[in-house]
């Protein structure tokens, strides 16, 4: 009670200060240990609530379920954020039925530093995973993962397709499949590798990707960039759903409800789609034709992007030579595998239906990166824009209130604590977790939360680092701690972010306030024997 009675005050003088991460470090200092904790049982906690009599009650055995349904490289453009011309019903009638969070960001804009940040509860400047060629097991071998934990408490856990970054020729190291789960699995498709490459035109060693050899073969389809870039191609399938990974990946997770033998269950289903290369049944790419289809234009007067904001190089100069129809059939593409997702994560919702689950079961869906569409001439990721760090994020099912919208901002570094929180399962001992328990935006959506997020990515060899804070109001970037530049945008009044305001002698005291928030962050680790401090 002490710890909580200790962490309530530290709660209450943050939120009397403005900039919750803005209280001094020797503060942090004296409650080590009550901070300690409160960041694994969440700062929530220390307000009592009416859910709190409701989760003290839990029993071992009626702990809820979660899945949890990852899409990759989905950005925040689906119809239920607001998009008009994208079709995903299951994820708009996911939203409906729970708590649609407006401004989730990530704490990295790629795949594997996105995803071994939220699945570790760490932060990329802890895992040191900055590209996708980096295991995070490598950096840290002893850390628990979100599912390991729940793993560790009494859980089954079951993962299947690309939850952890994946790569085929080692999965059960990048699955984590003996750490993190009681079963595992990553639909292969050998037979169809040959049928691929026919169509295509391709030999094994041309793709970069290891997704290609798990597709059924392509009916229509070419490369945006006379295979200049070998991932930038879209491809239409034949056949039913059911030959695709991403079906297999659903009907695996749905089939693992029935398997855990009474304990409560943690299962994710990771989607490939709709990530590249941009292959999914014909069907889907027929919803969309090229004359429905609108393109993004950027401002002729916005500020000029600063240099290392948008990645340059041999991706950057091919985009540039898209034409209208590259453009349109890009975007064609990326919808079409985008309303495949849907139709599998309607699936896997249909067997919370069947099975009558989702009054003990907590849902989420998230993306793991955004994406551009042409905004600042860029078809990708990796910057520190909103259309590229912000990414849809669901919560339904248990604890979770019907047809509500958060707007408050939040990390997918948060969620950690946060289903350790909702599910009451014991956290890891010796890792201190760097998110929030966002528990009391459960219980009140109108709340605060912390009232911030931060998001970072490397630039070339030398990995000079862009970091980017995100309030309710305004996103904050600056490149190598300001000497490669510093941005700032005004959310409300200018949400494409085409406007740079950091030079504005206005806004000079705002652009230090926010560019000190940055100091609350962790360390960034130079080498292992420097992760001592994080993990024992
Ligand atoms: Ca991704």
């Amino acid at each position: 009670m002490k710890i909580d009675n200790f962490t309530s005050i530290v709660c209450r003088a943050i939120r009397k200060c403005g900039f919750p991460m803005l209280f001094n470090r020797s503060l942090q200092a004296l409650g080590l240990l009550a901070l300690g904790m409160a960041t694994v049982r969440g700062l929530a906690h220390a307000e009592s609530s009416p859910a709190d009599s409701r989760t003290e009650a839990l029993t071992a055995a009626k702990r809820p379920n979660v899945l949890l349904i990852i899409a990759d490289d989905l950005r925040d453009r689906v119809g239920c954020y607001g998009n008009p011309y994208i079709k995903t019903p299951n994820i708009d009638s996911l939203a409906a039925r729970g708590l649609r969070f407006d401004h989730a960001y990530v704490q990295y804009s790629v795949c594997d530093p996105s995803r071994s940040s939220f699945l570790t509860g760490l932060r990329p400047e802890q895992t040191r995973v900055w590209d996708n060629q980096t295991c995070f097991r490598d950096n840290l071998p002893n850390v628990i993962t979100l599912p390991q934990c729940f793993r560790q408490d009494g859980y089954y856990t079951a993962g299947y397709g690309k939850v952890f970054h994946t790569v085929t020729a080692n999965f059960a190291k990048w699955g984590d499949a003996t750490n993190s789960w009681n079963d595992c699995r990553e639909v292969q498709f050998d037979a169809a590798k040959a049928a691929y490459f026919d169509a295509m035109k391709k030999k094994p060693g041309d793709l970069h990707d290891e997704d290609f050899s798990r597709e059924p073969q392509i009916v229509e389809g070419r490369n945006l960039t006379k295979n200049v870039l070998k991932w930038c191609y879209w491809g239409a399938t034949a056949g039913p759903d059911s030959l695709e990974p991403d079906y297999q990946t659903a009907s695996d997770a749905i089939a693992a409800m029935g398997k855990a033998g009474g304990q409560p269950w943690f299962i994710a289903a990771g989607f490939h789609r709709p990530h590249d290369p941009f292959i999914c049944p014909k069907k889907y790419f027929d919803l969309y034709p090229l004359s429905s289809l609108k393109l993004y234009q950027d401002p002729d007067d916005m500020s000029k992007t600063l240099s290392l904001a948008i990645p340059s190089g041999l991706d950057f100069d091919e985009f540039q030579k898209f034409s209208t129809e590259d453009k349109l059939e890009f975007m064609r593409a990326y919808y079409a595998c985008t309303t495949f997702t849907d139709t599998q994560v309607g699936r896997l919702l249909q067997a919370l239906d069947e099975r009558n689950l989702w009054t003990n079961t907590i849902v989420i869906f998230m993306g793991d990166n955004g994406y551009h569409l042409g905004e600042r001439k860029w078809w990708n990721k990796v910057t520190l824009f909103d259309r590229c760090c912000r990414v849809p994020y669901i919560l339904a099912g248990f604890g979770v209130q019907s047809g509500r919208v958060c707007e408050a901002p939040v990390e997918l570094v948060d969620m950690y604590p946060t289903l350790l929180d909702l599910c009451q399962v014991k956290p890891p001992t010796n890792q201190t977790l760097a998110g929030q328990s966002f528990r009391s935006l459960l219980e009140n959506p109108d709340g605060l939360g912390k009232g911030h997020a931060f998001t970072m990515v490397t630039r070339g060899k030398n990995d000079l680092v862009g970091r980017s804070v995100r309030t309710s109001r305004w996103r904050l970037t600056e490149w190598d701690e300001g000497r490669k530049g510093i941005e700032l945008y005004d959310e409300v009044n200018d949400p494409q972010e085409n406007y740079n305001l950091a030079d504005n002698p206005k806004y000079s005291d705002l652009v230090k306030s926010l560019r000190a928030m940055f100091g609350t962050l962790p360390k960034i680790t130079q080498n292992p024997n420097e992760r001592s401090h994080i993990l024992p």
